[in-house]
């Protein structure tokens, strides 16, 4: 594997969630297959589970890791080409990346939308030059628009989860006082739209997601109907995608925070999210304390996709 941006980069899917469950019984099989081995975890903003969930991946297979956080301690970059560079920006972006490439193997990045331009963003410029510029394979640990660890591990999660071959599982936008991207609903909806599951997503008007990852999903603007009958219950917040109001907060409606009230139309379903999480904004205390709530094997399984997809860009390698 080269790249890991999108689900169909895991090609067979089944396969990968096979290769999932064997890394976690013995996490440490592979320790030999990444001796000598460094990958580069690049952060351009905050994490607490991305960060520590790569590292401790590439130490169960042997590997070094280095965390640069770009915006602590390294030269500022300049990321825009053609720019006179008399202002605060150091070093460019294209000369910052190969050198990063030139120290190790694998480069994992995080650099969130920016939401000054959507097609810079959805572009995934700056994911797309570490791809371009780096000669290392390149995974993203939220970039722009999509966040494919995160998904792998929720998917993980409802194979480990579910009581029924195909469950029902529903996204739902939740109020949060920031502009939040749309990578972790976007890449939720990407692997969901290929796992064996009933694919709900419910949201106010006007917080539509790109078209290319809900493909076929089934949209139901009335949160209490799509909740009906839900074995899993996703709750995120994104900003607008809509070319008018890109990355903007249209709505802080907290009549779409998930309680308790709602996740008892659903068939007793677990609640997950990515975190971190707002508490009594996205869901209450009590839904997120609930022994349905399975936030924390959620974000433990995180660990296992990052290791799965180390294991086989290490693989790439030889
Ligand atoms: C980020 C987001 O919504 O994309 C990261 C989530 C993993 N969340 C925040 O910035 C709060
Ligand atoms: N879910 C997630 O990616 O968390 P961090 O932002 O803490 O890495």
């Amino acid at each position: 594997m080269k790249t890991f941006t999108h689900v169909k980069d895991l090609g067979d899917l089944n396969a990968a969630l096979r290769e999932a469950l064997e890394v976690k019984k013995n996490r440490f099989a592979c320790k030999a297959s990444g001796a000598n081995k460094t990958v580069a975890l690049v952060f351009f903003n905050s994490s607490l589970r991305t960060r520590l969930s790569s590292q401790k991946a590439a130490m169960n297979l042997g590997m070094n890791s280095m965390v640069l956080d770009v915006n602590q301690g390294a030269w500022r970059l300049e990321t825009e080409r053609g720019v006179v560079m008399d202002g605060d920006k150091t070093e460019h972006l294209l000369e910052a990346i190969p050198v990063m490439g030139a120290y190790c193997d694998i480069i994992g990045v995080r650099s969130f939308a920016r939401f000054e331009n959507k097609a810079d963003d959805y572009g995934e410029k700056i994911l797309n030059q570490f791809i371009q510029y780096s000669g290392r394979p390149v995974f993203s640990m939220e970039s722009a628009t999509v966040h494919p660890l995160q998904a792998f591990a929720d998917l993980i999660t409802i194979e480990e989860f579910k009581t029924k071959p195909r469950p029902k599982v529903v996204l739902t936008w939740a109020p949060h006082p920031k502009a939040l991207p749309q990578a972790v609903p976007n890449s939720f909806a990407d692997f969901m739209n290929e796992a064996c599951v009933d694919f709900v997503i419910t949201h106010p008007e006007g917080y539509e997601l790109d078209p290319q990852f809900v493909r076929g999903a089934k949209v139901e603007y009335d949160q209490k109907k799509a909740f009906e009958g839900a074995d899993f219950i996703y709750a995120k917040n994104w900003s607008a995608f809509r070319d008018d109001v890109y990355g903007q907060v249209l709505s802080k409606d907290m009549h779409w925070t998930v309680d308790a009230g709602k996740m008892s139309l659903t068939d007793s379903a677990f609640f997950m999210h990515c975190l971190p999480v707002r508490r009594n904004m996205i869901v209450t205390d009590d839904v997120i304390e609930s022994p349905k709530s399975i936030v924390i094997p959620e974000a433990a399984n995180r660990e296992i996709a990052c290791q799965v997809v180390l294991k086989r860009m290490l693989e790439s390698l030889q």
